[in-house]
C-alpha cells in the first residue's frame, strides 16, 4: 500500500512532511513549514558543528577572517541559526530560547505557533567532540492569531504541544519527531545534504538494560533515587552516560533504559529545563510507548510558572520508570 511504498523508497524529511500532513491537528501547512524551516536550520547547525574542532586552526588553511575576529560559540551560533530560521519562517509568533532571558516577540501578526527550543544542547560536550543536540518543543498560541502574544501562550503545559523532536550531532546526524502520531527518525546523508527515514514508528522497549545519571552526585541525591541506583547495580545493569541529554535520551529509547537528572540538596529541582528540554522529550518518550515524570507527576502535565523553570527528570522505558516511581511513593 501507499505507506509501505513510502518506506521502501529514499523518504526524505520533506517527503515525509508532505506524505503525514493529514495527520497533524491542523492541517493547514504551517506546522509542516516549521519542521521544514527547523530541519533546514539543523543542517546549518551540523555544518557548523563538523568544523568545530577546525575553528582555532582556521589559519592552518586559509579560513581565518581578515579582521581577526574571535569564532563565535557553538552554542552562540546555533542560537543565530535557529532564530534567524524560526523569525523568518513567518508561521511563529514567539520563542522562547536556552540562551535568551526573556521571551522572543517576533511581532509577526500571522504566526500561530510558539517555539520552545535548546539551539545547543550538551554544551561541556562542545569542545571535547562528543555527541551535542538541539532540542524543540511546538505550541499553538491560545490567543487571536494578530493579538498581543500573552502569557497563556507561552506558559503552555507540555500536554498542549503539537509537536516536539530533536536533533542529534553525532557520528550520524538525525532528526528525530512527533506531531503526536507516532515517533519517527531520520539520518542526514551529508552528501545530499538530506535527511532521509531511517527509524520509521520508533518504540522504546518496555524495560531496559541501562540506567543514566550523573553518579557524581550521589550524596546528593534523596534516599530513594540512591536505592534505585543500588538496585540497578545488584542486577548488573548497565551505567550509561554522555552527559549530553539528547545522546543519552536517544541511547536509552533505542536500547531501553532509563534516564535520570533528579533533585539534588543543592538544586532541589534538578538542573534541566522544563519547556526546553524536559517537555519534548516526554511527548517524544511518550508517543514511543515510554514515561516521564519528574518523580510525583507526568512532566507533561506540569503547569509552568516561569520560562527557565527547571524540574527532576526521570525518562525512558516504561518498567523501569515505573520502578522508580514506587521506590518513591512506597517511602512516602
Ligand atoms: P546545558 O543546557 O548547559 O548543556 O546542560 C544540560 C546538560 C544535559 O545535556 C545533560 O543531560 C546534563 O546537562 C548533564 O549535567 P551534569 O553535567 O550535571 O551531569
Ligand atoms: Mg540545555
Amino acid at each position: 500500500d501507499q505507506s509501505n511504498l513510502a518506506y521502501s523508497v529514499g523518504m526524505t524529511l520533506d517527503r515525509f512532511i508532505k506524505f503525514k500532513q493529514q495527520d497533524f491537528p491542523f492541517a493547514s501547512g504551517e506546522l509542516s513549514q516549521l519542521l521544514r524551516d527547523i530541519a533546514l536550520a539543523a543542517k546549518i547547525v551540523n555544518r557548523e558543528t563538523n568544523r568545530a574542532g577546525l575553528a582555532n586552526i582556521g589559519g592552518a588553511f586559509g579560513q581565518t577572517n581578515v579582521q581577526g575576529e574571535e569564532q563565535q560559540k557553538l552554542d552562540v551560533i546555533a542560537n543565530i541559526r535557529f532564530m534567524r530560521a524560526l523569525s523568518k519562517g513567518g508561521e511563529v509568533c514567539a520563542i522562547v530560547s536556552e540562551e535568551e532571558d526573556s521571551v522572543i516577540d517576533l511581532q509577526n501578526s500571522s504566526g500561530k505557533y510558539v517555539v520552545a527550543i535548546d539551539p545547543l544542547d550538551g554544551s561541556s560536550n562542545i569542545d571535547v567532540n562528543i555527541s551535542i543536540g538541539t532540542i524543540f518543543s511546538i505550541y499553538r498560541r491560545k490567543t487571536p492569531v494578530g493579538s498581543p502574544i500573552q502569557e497563556i501562550d507561552i506558559m503552555q503545559p507540555g500536554n498542549q504541544q503539537v509537536a516536539a523532536g530533536y536533533v542529534l550531532y553525532g557520528s550520524s546526524t538525525m532528526l528525530v519527531y512527533t506531531t503526536g502520531c507516532g515517533v519517527n527518525g531520520f539520518t542526514y546523508e551529508n552528501s545530499l545534504g538530506e535527511f532521509f527515514l531511517s527509524h520509521p514508528e520508533m518504540k522504546a522497549p518496555k524495560d531496559g538494560m541501562i540506567y543514566s545519571i550523573n553518579e557524581g552526585l550521589q550524596l546528593e541525591w534523596e534516599p530513594e533515587i540512591f536505592s534505585y541506583i543500588q538496585s540497578c547495580k545488584e542486577r548488573k545493569l548497565q551505567s550509561r552516560y554522555i552527559g549530553s541529554l539528547v545522546a543519552d535520551f536517544h541511547r536509552n529509547l533505542l536500547k531501553g533504559g532509563v534516564y535520570l537528572y533528579p533533585s539534588t540538596l543543592k538544586n532541589p529541582s534538578g538542573k534541566l529545563r522544563l519547556l526546553y528540554e524536559a517537555n519534548a522529550l516526554a511527548m517524544i518518550i511518550e508517543q514511543a510507548g515510554g514515561k516521564a515524570t519528574d518523580g510525583n507527576q507526568r512532566i507533561l502535565d506540569i503547569q509552568p510558572h516561569s520560562l527557565h523553570q527547571r524540574t527532576p527528570l526521570i525518562i525512558g522505558s516504561e518498567k523501569m520508570v515505573n520502578e522508580v516511581i514506587s521506590m518513591k511513593t512506597n517511602s512516602s
